[in-house]
């Protein structure tokens, strides 16, 4: 990416309400850095034109230099028409009695469209990040319609999950939440998903030591720790009435700018990735793992220690993912 060069951001579910914290961490600078300039195209349904018009006011108001132009559209061959970063995060929300099948089906016609236009019209080296629940499924849909950009340029967030995780620990151990460091989300963006600690260390003024000498509490660590970041949405959503936007935005940007400027020496971040047989999780979905990014590509991790614990967690996860797919999958066909 040259920074003399205009980059074209797409953000789906533009008048939602993570778009309206999102959108303003990638003007401010937050996510390509503070000299790219970038063309914003918003894309939200008919039925909410309006709202994003008035989103655009905003924009226009708030007079950041780095915004070159803006294109509100309806319209996915608009949208994505030489897209270089594609973040997909409208989705068909699951509404009172209706059940989990018809919102995966919901989804699924979403993100087939919105794949097939990315194969169609984007930049061949489009960076996908989808957000739009369910996140793993939708991302792997949207890949399997767009069979001429590589795999691996489609991913879908599990950040924020990595980011509580940390909060979590930081909150435990009473240390700043910038001296924590990789942990692990590990499967699904759902409550299935495997919060996990053991390979994370906390800086310390005595030096880097393992979160479980820091915290010395196994049963928190393979107990409440978990099952809190697993239940972390549902709660945000008990207590506001509205589910994560702005730590969901906060992530997206993590997420991003990590994709494209890469992993400080050392460092793991999660992020849901096509899986390639990497800690036995054959090819074919897309599963949150711990990366490293150089030079705008991620590589798994390899190496880590799998205990039985473990394996019981990630095989569960994984267990979930392959039954979204299949009941996703036959509404693609
Ligand atoms: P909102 O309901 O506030 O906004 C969603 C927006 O998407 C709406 O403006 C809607 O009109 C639009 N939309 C629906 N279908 C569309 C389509 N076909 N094309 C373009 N736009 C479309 O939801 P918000 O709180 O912003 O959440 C958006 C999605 O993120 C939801 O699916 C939510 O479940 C998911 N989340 C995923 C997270 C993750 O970590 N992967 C965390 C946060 C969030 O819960």
């Amino acid at each position: 990416m040259s920074n003399s060069e205009i980059v074209n951001v797409v953000i789906t579910g533009a008048a939602g309400q993570i778009a309206y914290s999102l959108i303003f961490n990638v003007i401010k600078g937050d996510m390509f850095g503070n000299d790219q300039k970038i063309k914003l195209v918003l894309l939200d349904i008919p039925a909410m034109i309006d709202g994003l018009r008035g989103v655009v006011m905003e924009i226009e108001d708030c007079a950041y230099p780095l915004v070159s132009s803006i294109v509100c559209t309806t319209d996915v061959k608009e949208a994505f028409t030489d897209a270089h970063y594609a973040i997909l995060v409208g989705a068909m929300p699951r509404r009172d009695g209706m059940e989990r099948s018809d919102l995966l089906k919901a989804n699924a016609a979403i993100f087939k469209v919105q794949g097939k236009a990315i194969n169609d019209y984007a930049n061949k080296n489009v960076k996908v990040l989808v957000v739009g629940n369910p996140a793993n499924t939708n991302a792997l849909i949207a890949s399997t319609c767009a069979p001429n950009i590589p795999k691996e340029n489609f991913s879908c967030l599990t950040r924020l999950d990595h980011n509580r995780a940390k909060a979590q620990i930081a909150l435990k151990a009473n240390v700043n939440v910038k001296d924590v460091h990789n942990v692990i989300i590990w499967g699904n963006h759902s409550s299935t998903q495997y919060p996990d600690s053991r390979c994370g260390y906390i800086n310390l003024p005595t030096g880097k030591t393992p979160i479980s000498n820091v915290i010395k509490n196994d049963q928190w660590l393979q107990g409440e720790f978990i099952t809190t970041v697993q239940k972390r949405g549902a709660a945000i959503i008990s207590a506001r009435k509205l589910s994560s936007a702005a730590s969901a935005a906060k992530a997206i940007t993590d997420h991003m700018h990590d994709w494209v400027f890469g992993t400080p020496e050392g460092e793991y971040v999660s992020m849901g990735v096509p899986s390639d047989g990497s800690y036995g999780i054959p090819e074919g979905i897309i599963f949150s793992f711990p990366v490293t990014i150089k030079n705008g590509k991620y590589t798994i991790v390899q190496g880590l220690p799998i205990d039985p614990f473990s394996r019981a967690l990630i095989d569960s996860t994984h267990s979930e993912l392959i039954q979204e797919k299949t009941s996703a999958f036959q509404f693609i066909e």
